[in-house]
């Protein structure tokens, strides 16, 4: 294989915006008089908006109808878009740059593939928004990680076939989506948590310089 293509992850590979989307779901569950807990938010990494509403319902044990949920989800972004309309590059994740520019180096191209609707607001907040090929978000897709398809796009808009993709992913429905894609799926986090990658690193600075080279002379 000699071409190589990488879709990245947002939230928890290239920032963690995970901490803004607790406060607002937890002020949202505040609201609603039950408890949400760091642990709670685990289950929402990766997860669509519109899911991870249903989890935290499901958590407090609340049902109300589409229009409060509607409302739900407008409350809550409105939240969520106050803490990172605030974000700056001091966000961007160890490492982070550093592959970015590595990748520029050796002409691997680089697209976005995030559950997030709000991932151009995210990338333009921390100022590397231009240096990505194509940005494929929540906007672009009907359908939510475990499903292959933000990443099936973004392999179209690389011009590579799957298997010449590499997928970095921190959360479980991710790494299932980059393998049902036939992806070389990259865990970024928990090793055990995240046991059905195909390589594992604890954040992007643990990546290898010769990585690329070494996945490049594969196949
Ligand atoms: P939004 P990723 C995901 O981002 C987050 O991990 C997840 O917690 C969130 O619910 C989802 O984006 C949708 O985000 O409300 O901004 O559309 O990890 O796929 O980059
Ligand atoms: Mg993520």
């Amino acid at each position: 294989m000699n071409k190589l293509g990488v879709i990245f992850d947002l939230d928890g590979v290239i920032v963690d915006t995970a901490k803004y989307h607790f406060l607002a779901w937890k002020q949202l569950a505040d609201q609603l008089g039950f408890t949400f807990t760091k642990a709670h938010n685990e289950l929402l990494k990766g997860v669509s908006r519109i899911k991870s509403l249903e989890i935290l319902l499901n958590i407090g044990d609340i049902r109300v109808s589409e229009e409060e949920k509607k409302a739900f989800l407008i409350r809550k972004n409105k939240e969520y878009l106050s803490y990172i309309t605030k974000m700056t590059a001091d966000e961007i994740l160890p490492g982070a740059l550093e592959l970015l520019n590595t990748l520029d180096h050796m002409g691997i191209a680089y697209v976005l593939g995030s559950a997030s609707k709000n991932a151009p607001l995210i990338l333009k907040q921390v100022g590397i928004y231009n240096r990505f090929k194509s940005i494929v978000d929540g906007n672009s897709v009907s359908k939510a990680k475990p499903d292959p398809e933000v990443f099936l796009i973004g392999a179209k808009k690389l011009n590579l076939q799957p298997r010449q993709c590499i997928v970095f992913e921190d959360a479980i429905a991710g790494i299932e989506a980059a393998n049902n894609a036939n992806m070389i799926s990259v865990g970024i986090g928990n090793k055990n948590t995240l046991n059905e990658a195909n390589y594992n690193f604890n954040n992007l600075k643990e990546i290898p310089t010769d990585f690329f080279k070494k996945l490049m002379t594969l196949n």
